[in-house]
């Protein structure tokens, strides 16, 4: 890879002990097609450390049992280990209480649930849902599905052309029909950190409620609920060091109070009878946790974000930002590579298209020489196609990330684009 100019300047140094935190991803040590894996997907989904692993396999190992209806101390053990996440999420987010945590599957079934329980009793004809051009599928399609059966109408806030929210037209959206915006805080395909403590305050103004899909930005940012003044608040275990299929809704206390259930089942009610609305439900959260849960799966969502307080969010974001910036600067200088998403604020992802090269060849050529990039629509579809492509490549960052990689990614980019060229 001599004809790469690798940056000359020194070195940023992590905030932390890269090395040693590195060390805690088995992972990491993998090779791919031979080659030491370069893992740059974070965006679709981080690594775990062997603490959430551990507890994963501890949970089996020790205490396997369902929660709150035994009364045998593995139920109890596993229970207060559940709810002892609740704890730590509410702590993670700021919100004021631990009822106001919902455990889901992920952010994309806490926004459902909102959908299903806040939307059908609160949206109707002449009502309208604002989202974003820079939405993921899943807060687009919930509201798309739900409004055929409702007939409220879905307003889209447009981005310019770095792909920042025009908050001038957010503005002119807004009106006394407005009942809902419905935000990402970080877009996953350009990685454009949203103002939302102000889509927030401008939303409240019109007595709208605003739902943050926080899926992009939980692993990088301290998140504050009560200072963004987010009515409902979503994000997903395995973004954040945690495992698959567990996340977290944060709602209002007085929203998720006088919200439906939105399915029904064991755990969620406090009486079922026969007699025409004999059959009562839990208090909050507990009435939107219908079956047993990821029992696991949240315990060891608890013992990831332990991890990320450890090392610190903002850290982990600051980082980031330095392996962004040694990465932007690169591959711009590659000829015929336009990125796609250059707002001013920005988190750690980098998405580009390649003059006369496929995306998908590029993204299935650097996984030969161990480099982990999504390439696709990254389920933004009408973003990219605002854009006028199909697909872009992206690379997105974590707290492991070395420079180095960064470094190796670029020169196996020359290499790849030299042979689909
Ligand atoms: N984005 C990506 O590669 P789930 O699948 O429910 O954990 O998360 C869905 C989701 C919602 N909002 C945003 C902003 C997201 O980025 C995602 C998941 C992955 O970008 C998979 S497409």
């Amino acid at each position: 890879m001599s004809d790469i100019a690798i940056d000359a300047r020194p070195a940023a140094q992590a905030p932390f002990d890269l090395k040693a935190l590195r060390a805690e991803f088995p992972i990491l040590a993998r090779e791919v097609h031979g080659k030491p894996l370069v893992y740059l997907d974070n965006a679709a989904t981080s690594q775990t450390p062997s603490r959430v692993i551990d507890a994963l396999s501890d949970y089996y190992a020790r205490y396997n049992a369902n929660i709150h209806r035994g009364l045998h101390t593995l139920a109890d053990e596993a229970t207060a280990a559940f709810e002892g996440t609740r704890a730590r999420v509410q702590a993670f987010l700021n919100a004021e209480d631990s009822r106001q945590i919902v455990f889901t599957r992920g952010t994309t079934e806490a926004i459902n649930l909102v959908a299903q329980s806040w939307g059908r009793q609160n949206l109707g004809p002449g009502d309208e849902v604002l989202i974003s051009m820079l939405e993921h599928h899943s807060n687009i399609v919930p509201w798309q599905l739900l409004a055929s059966d409702l007939g409220f109408v879905i307003k889209v806030i447009p981005v310019d052309e770095r792909g920042a929210l025009d908050l001038r037209a957010y503005r002119e959206l807004l009106s006394e029909r407005t009942k809902l915006v419905a935000v990402n805080h970080v877009s996953n395909a350009l990685g454009t950190i949203n103002p939302v403590k102000e889509l927030s305050r401008l939303a409240h103004q019109q007595g709208a409620l605003i739902l943050v899909d926080g899926a992009q930005a939980a692993p990088h940012q301290a998140i504050d609920v009560q200072d963004l003044d987010a009515d409902f608040y979503a994000f997903s275990g395995h973004k954040v060091y945690g495992p698959t299929g567990v996340g977290a809704l944060y709602g209002k206390r007085a929203l998720l109070d006088a919200m439906p259930p939105w399915q029904g089942g064991g755990e969620m009610i406090r009486t079922v009878s026969f007699e025409p609305s004999g059959t009562t439900f839990a208090e909050t959260p507990h009435k939107f946790e219908a079956g047993t849960p990821a029992i696991a799966e949240v315990i060891a969502l608890g013992e990831a974000l332990a991890w990320v307080d450890g090392v610190g969010v903002e850290a982990i974001g600051q980082w980031e930002s330095v392996l962004l910036e040694h990465a932007t600067r690169q591959v711009c200088a590659i000829d015929g590579l336009k990125v796609i998403g250059t707002a001013p604020h920005k988190a750690g992802v980098l998405s580009f298209v390649v003059e006369g090269a496929h995306a998908q060849d590029i993204g299935l050529l650097i996984d030969q020489l161990g480099v982990a990039i999504r390439t696709g629509h990254h389920c933004a579809q009408p973003l990219l196609h605002h854009f006028g492509v199909e697909a872009t490549c992206r690379a997105s960052f974590a707290a492991y990330n070395t420079l180095e990689e960064v470094d190796t990614f670029v020169a196996a980019l020359h290499r790849v684009i030299k042979m689909v060229r």
